[in-house]
């Protein structure tokens, strides 16, 4: 009698995987559970020439890194051609035929559904979404921008930074700093500061604490007069500490903002926008959010001081997380 072998479940996952990170594993161990065989679909050089104008890690390497990984049965470079202009796996998934596509989400921050959609439905290959949910726990690109950041810092002089309560004389300014998550569609808001102090930065929303106001009272304020929202939920997150060149020193009370009613508008001071967590345009940002915004998105507390010098570039820093 001849036995039934039973067609193994092949699940297909994709990614740059440059550098590869611990969310990137737990993505893929979680992948595998899906089915029997694991087989990433590895976006090669020109794809990241697209994504992020180079390749940190050479294709090559990443692949033999993938291939050692446990869980991995098979690593395929993906087909971009230089110059490439397409974002998608469509024409490897066409090629492998999988039975299952485990990626992250199925639209695009603009909410057009990713093109890897319809070549799945055409091929009966199922989506599986959310692989390894948990939150975005770790980024390539965040490694990159911290170690850009970590270099540059090691090569400066070290000052020692100020003793907590030492404030040369100058007040201590307190402020407040909203962090909008949007937890469910994995995206935050920021504002574009229009003027005054962080112009042309993307940032939380929050300012200086007004005299006979509490500290969260002050949040929701600046909330409501930087983007017309009403707060109804936010957490504390931490505390930071910053000192600049001329003595100035601000210390920054942090919240998360879980609920809020009305439309983030435009007004004089910020323009919002929501954000991808995988898009979170740190570059343009105050360099210290890099250090602190991810642990506070994975849910962590924190409490930091930065030192920066003339041209607003970070000294020396401490961070404590939760
Ligand atoms: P107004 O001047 O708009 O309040 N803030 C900072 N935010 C980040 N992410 N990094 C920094 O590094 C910051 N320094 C100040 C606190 C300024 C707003 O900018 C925040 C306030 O929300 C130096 O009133």
């Amino acid at each position: 009698m001849i036995k039934e072998q039973k067609k193994p479940i092949i699940v297909a996952i994709s990614g740059g995987f440059d550098p590869i990170h611990i969310g990137h594993v737990r993505y893929m161990h979680e992948a595998k559970k899906l089915g029997n065989i694991l087989v990433v679909i590895l976006n090669n050089d020109n794809w990241l020439k697209l994504k992020k104008g180079h390749a940190f890690m050479p294709q090559d390497e990443r692949k033999e890194v993938l291939e050692s990984i446990a869980c991995v049965d098979r690593v395929i470079l993906s087909s971009h051609e230089e110059g490439t202009a397409d974002y998608s796996v469509c024409a490897d998934l066409r090629a492998l035929k999988p039975d299952i596509f485990a990626n992250g989400g199925d639209r695009k921050p603009d909410d057009v559904p990713v093109p890897e959609v319809a070549v799945c439905d055409e091929l009966g290959i199922q989506m599986v979404y959310n692989v390894g949910a948990g939150g975005k726990v770790q980024s390539s690109s965040w490694l990159e921008e911290k170690c850009k950041e970590q270099v540059f810092i090691d090569s400066r002089v070290i000052r020692q930074p100020a003793d907590e309560n030492d404030t040369h004389g100058m007040p201590k300014k307190i402020l407040t700093l909203c962090i909008f998550h949007d937890q469910k569609n994995a995206r935050v808001l920021l504002g574009m500061k229009k003027r005054g102090f962080g112009a042309n930065r993307w940032n939380g929303f929050g300012g200086k604490v007004e005299g006979g106001e509490t500290i969260e009272e002050a949040a929701i304020r600046e909330c409501s007069e930087e983007i017309g929202v009403e707060v109804q939920k936010m957490d504390t997150v931490g505390v930071l500490n910053f000192e600049f060149s001329d003595g100035k020193i601000l210390e920054v009370r942090l919240f998360k903002v879980s609920e809020f009613s009305g439309e983030p508008q435009e007004s004089e001071e910020m323009k919002p926008q929501w954000f991808s967590l995988a898009d979170i345009p740190y570059t343009h940002m105050w360099p210290d959010d890099i250090y602190w915004l991810p642990h506070v998105l994975y849910g962590k507390q924190i409490q930091g001081k930065f030192l920066f010098d003339e041209s607003d570039v970070i000294q020396d820093y401490s961070l404590e997380i939760e």
